[in-house]
Parts: structure tokens; sequence; C-alpha cells
């Protein structure tokens, strides 16, 4: 990038890059938190979304990641219904064909590899923005955030089993490399799986403790990473492989790094509303 087309950026997204430090998203938390003062009041549950976990929020700042949230098993099931009926499109942000989850066979349409397809009519799955806006989950993500008037998208997508290089997977924007994701000045992540997943089906690996604790000169330039670089700074044991069945859930906050892995035999059907 020319030193010219960085200052606009600075200039016009500003939290594009300073985005990328915890200390300033952390102050950027504090000049919001004036709007916190009602999350006492709404922590009433319901019976969609549940948290299991007790340490919900400490896992989230400490680790970057709160497993244990739980979607029941009638909404996972109808999610899992809509996302097999809906019409699907290979990118949501670009031209293209809409297009069946039947006419994927192994990876492909027509011979074409499909690596990722997004639910297209999540517009007209209630669901999605009941989850959403469940009370608990925004409880969390609004103490998290520290503030309290938190705005989501939702993002509903396949990942597709089939013979694929990574680097047809990575043209197709799946994210199969480790990352960090920079959008807004603060976000995090609710994730569900409504396939059953695990190393094998698209599992979601992240590392332990990467949203605090980057090297400084990671911060500048790629988002991305190799895994053997991964592993050296960080090392093997605090990378953690998400498995679960079709109605698990986590919150995570993605400016650690974290990938999919690319699904083997199995497509991977996930519900993911960032928050920010
Ligand atoms: O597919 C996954 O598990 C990772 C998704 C991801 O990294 C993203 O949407 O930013
Ligand atoms: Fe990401």
């Amino acid at each position: 990038m020319q030193l010219k087309s960085i200052v606009h950026k600075i200039y016009n997204e500003p939290a594009y890059f300073f985005g990328r430090f915890y200390t300033l998203r952390k102050l950027y938390s504090r000049i919001s938190s004036g709007s916190l003062k009602n999350i006492e009041q709404e922590s009433n549950k319901s019976d969609l979304v549940k948290i299991e976990n007790p340490n919900a929020l400490q896992d989230l700042d400490e680790n970057a990641i709160a497993l244990g949230i739980k979607l029941s098993e009638s909404a996972a099931k109808e999610l899992y219904e809509f996302g097999k009926s809906s019409r699907l499109k290979k990118w949501a942000w670009t031209e293209g064909k809409t297009f069946q989850y039947e006419d994927v066979q192994d990876g492909k349409i027509n011979g074409e590899p499909v690596a990722i397809a997004e639910v297209w009519d999540k517009e007209d799955c209630e669901l999605v923005y009941k989850i959403a806006e469940d009370p608990e989950v925004l409880n969390l993500v609004r103490s998290y955030l520290g503030y309290h008037d938190v705005q989501f998208y939702p993002r509903f997508f396949w990942t597709f089993a089939g013979e694929m290089s990574d680097e047809m997977r990575i043209k197709s924007n799946q994210t199969i490399e480790y990352h960090f994701d920079v959008h807004s000045w603060n976000f995090c992540y609710l994730h569900f799986y409504l396939t059953d997943t695990d190393e094998n089906s698209g599992a979601h690996q992240m590392v332990k403790g990467s949203h605090k604790k980057k090297p400084l000169k990671w911060l500048w330039g790629s988002a991305k990473k190799s895994d053997e670089a991964i592993v050296k700074q960080y090392g093997k044991d605090k990378i953690l492989t998400i498995v679960g069945k079709a109605g698990d859930g986590f919150l995570e906050d993605t400016s650690c790094y974290h990938k999919g892995l690319a699904p083997e035999n199995q497509n991977r059907l996930l519900l993911q509303i960032r928050y920010f």
C-alpha cells in the first residue's frame, strides 16, 4: 500500500488501523461506556440461547473465547433447515447467481469448485435476528464491549467439503489462514455450529490470548500469518480447535488469531453474528 493511500485510509477509517491496538480498543470502550446504564435491567433469559459457561465474560477477556453457549435444539434444527432450503450465493458482496444446496456435489457446481456460500435469504429468517437480540447474549456482549448501544451484523454461511486446493479456497474468500479481524473499534463474534463439526468438518481454530498479545510488527500490514509463525510465536498449547454438535456456540473476540479449517468430509453450516 502506498503512503498516500495509507494516510487516506487512516483518515477515513481510523478504526481500521487504530482498532488493531488492544489498549486503544479498551479506551474506545471506556469513552463509550456512558451508555452502559441499562444492562442489569435487561437480564431476563430466553429459551432460545443458554449461556452455560458461568465464566464467559472472564474467558472472553483472558483468552478471547467463551465456550458453552447453546442454542435450543429446535432453533438449531430450524436454522439448519433454513440454511438448506434458502437460495445460496458464493459471496455476498459480489455479483453472481444464486443456487440451491442440492446443486453442490462434492464441493462443486457443474464441475466448478465452490468453497463457501452465503445463505442468501437470511433476512427472511426471523430466528437469526431473535438470536442476535437474545437478552442474555446481549448482556454478555455489552459487558464485554463495555457499552450498551451495540450494533450487529449476521452472516450465515456454508463451507463445503471437497477436493479443493488451499489457493482455491483462499481465492474464494474462505478464511482458512490465521488472521485477525479488523472492522471497527471493538467487536466480538457469536458463532453457532449448525452441523456437527470437528477437525475434519471445518472446525474453527483460534489462539487463546492473542487478542491482547501480538508482536508490535504484526499489528501493521497484513493481518494474516502462517501456521508456522503462529506456533512459533504462541506455542501449540495456545491453539484451541473448537469441536461441537449442531447448536453449540461460542463468543469470540476475533481480534485474536483464528481461522476455519477446510472441511474434508462434511459441509459445515455456521451462523456468525458480529457485534460492534
Ligand atoms: O469459518 C470460520 O470458522 C472462520 C471465519 C472467519 O474467520 C471470519 O468470518 O472472519
Ligand atoms: Fe475472521
